[in-house]
């Protein structure tokens, strides 16, 4: 059992704020999934269905937006010639003051039942969640997030909030958050009044859990818990995949490890994700991306093949040049679902093709590549330019903008499973000033979502910015 309470209670919890909010039945979808690290300015370029033609220019100036601070330092903004761009990024703290480090990002409607996505982000560097309500519309104008609820992890000794994401895990309608905090797992239950209450804390086999995807692996209502880790931290380490079923309420069996596979960097980023594979099965089959190893694993799921209560699975290993950042899409006709790694050693993005009846991968051979030193880490898909019904790819990449600053690049799908080269890149906040030495004020994303925020119908993009200690809304701006 865990040790948060709820925004009134005692202990290490503390919800920054109590405020009166009716949370959301609505779940979160899983149509695609994304982890990663990175920043934006739009690459200048022939037609494309995303955008003309794009320049740079200096912008400079300062809003208060409702319950936020919006900041607008003078900035290298991409400026689009075309109505397919993005808005100016909307900028926000994660922990006023703090510095909080953010990592992983969740998108969902656990505010208000409203349908405006509402936002958790795992803030690494200060052992907290940060929370953040949408506060939809008036009319046509976005009104924003509210000031975030910033929630403790049970354990600040060694919680280090990882990555995030939203689920239903009581069927009661809320959705909770879970959340892997390098070594353990936190889950933190919806009340259903605006706040979460007491934290479940469920301990991994692995000293280090980082990737997380929360779905219901064994088919039995319940969902349950796969984090993506090492065995352990040091030299002897593998990566490993390990499920938390859950067999009744809140109450899951001792974690069971799936599968391990080499790692050859110490500390991996071991991220993880779920799809569905109707082509083969209908269950959810399972995949991580491991930094260091070469491969990223796929693990169809085969079912309970021997009646003991237990999922069994098939582990296909996918060459893809040391993947980091991971996500799923279908990039061509038909039901097959691909997905695209972000491969931070080699400066690309990798799309694995998922040709083959059998639910076997393969890598397509062109990798996407970012210039030299622009580091890709966090990557998601989805629709985001107008006129077609492809998916595009956004990559949050760390450095290499201009003065050092990182962005977002998006590559425009071309519908057959290729996409455009080179992307665009965008700024994801509008303060990269000072020049250096004063590298921490430059952002650095280093995880990106595409949701339609302002519920406008045209996706948006938020990225979680590393060393500036916030998240940027990039509106999309149609
Ligand atoms: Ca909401
Ligand atoms: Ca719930
Ligand atoms: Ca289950
Ligand atoms: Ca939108």
């Amino acid at each position: 059992m865990g040790y948060m309470t709820g925004p009134t209670g005692s202990g290490d919890s503390r919800p920054r704020e109590n405020r009166e909010k009716h949370f959301s039945s609505k779940e979160v979808t899983d149509e695609h999934q994304s982890t990663g690290m990175g920043n934006t300015s739009a690459r200048t370029r022939g037609q494309s269905q995303f955008s003309n033609h794009r320049r740079s220019a200096r912008v400079c100036g300062c809003l208060i937006w409702p319950g936020i601070l919006l900041v607008m330092m003078p900035a290298r903004m991409a400026v689009a010639q075309s109505a397919q761009d993005f808005q100016t990024p909307v900028v926000y703290e994660t922990d006023s003051g703090e510095s909080t480090y953010p990592l992983g990002l969740a998108v969902g409607d656990m505010f208000n039942d409203d349908d405006y996505p509402d936002l958790a982000v795992a803030n690494s560097g200060s052992h907290s969640v940060s929370v953040f309500e949408n506060l939809g519309r008036s009319g046509t104008t976005w009104l924003g997030f509210d000031t975030p609820t910033v929630y403790t992890m049970p354990n600040t000794g060694i919680d280090d909030p990882y990555d995030v994401e939203f689920a239903d895990m009581d069927n009661d309608g809320d959705l909770d958050l879970v959340v892997t905090t390098s070594s353990r797992v936190v889950l933190l239950p919806n009340t259903g009044s605006g706040s979460f209450g007491t934290a479940q804390t469920l301990t991994p086999s692995g000293e280090v859990v980082h990737g997380l995807t929360v779905s219901d692996v064994d088919g039995d209502g319940r969902k349950d818990i796969a984090v993506g880790g090492l065995s352990e931290v040091f030299f002897d380490g593998v990566a490993q995949i390990e499920i938390f079923y859950q067999r009744s309420t809140l109450t899951f069996d001792p974690p069971q490890v799936i599968a391990t596979e080499e790692s050859f960097a110490i500390g991996s980023e071991v991220l993880s994700g779920t799809f569905k594979l109707p082509a083969v099965s209908g269950r959810r089959d399972l995949v991580m991306s491991i930094e260091g190893s070469d491969n990223v694993m796929v693990l169809l799921n085969l079912g309970d093949l021997d009646s003991d209560g237990t999922t069994d699975w098939a582990t296909e290993l996918v060459p893809a040049k040391s993947s980091f950042g991971l996500a799923k899409g279908k990039f061509r006709a038909g039901t097959n679902i691909d997905l695209v790694v972000s491969n931070h050693d080699t400066q690309a993005c990798r799309v694995l093709w998922n040709d083959n009846s059998d639910g076997s991968y393969e890598m397509h051979s062109t990798p996407y590549e970012v210039t030299d030193g622009e580091d890709p880490y966090g990557v998601d898909c989805g629709k985001l330019n107008s006129g077609d019904t492809t998916l595009e790819i956004a990559v949050a990449c760390a450095h290499g903008f201009d003065d050092g600053h990182g962005g977002l690049i998006v590559f425009v799908g071309n519908g057959d499973g290729t996409f455009d080269e080179p992307g665009y890149e965008f700024d994801v906040q509008p303060g990269n000033e000072p020049d250096p030495p004063y590298e921490t004020y430059k952002p650095k994303p280093g995880r990106v979502k595409i949701e339609d925020i302002d519920q406008d119908g045209y996706n948006d993009v938020v990225t979680s910015n590393w060393n500036t200690h916030t998240i940027s809304v990039l509106l999309n701006d149609q």
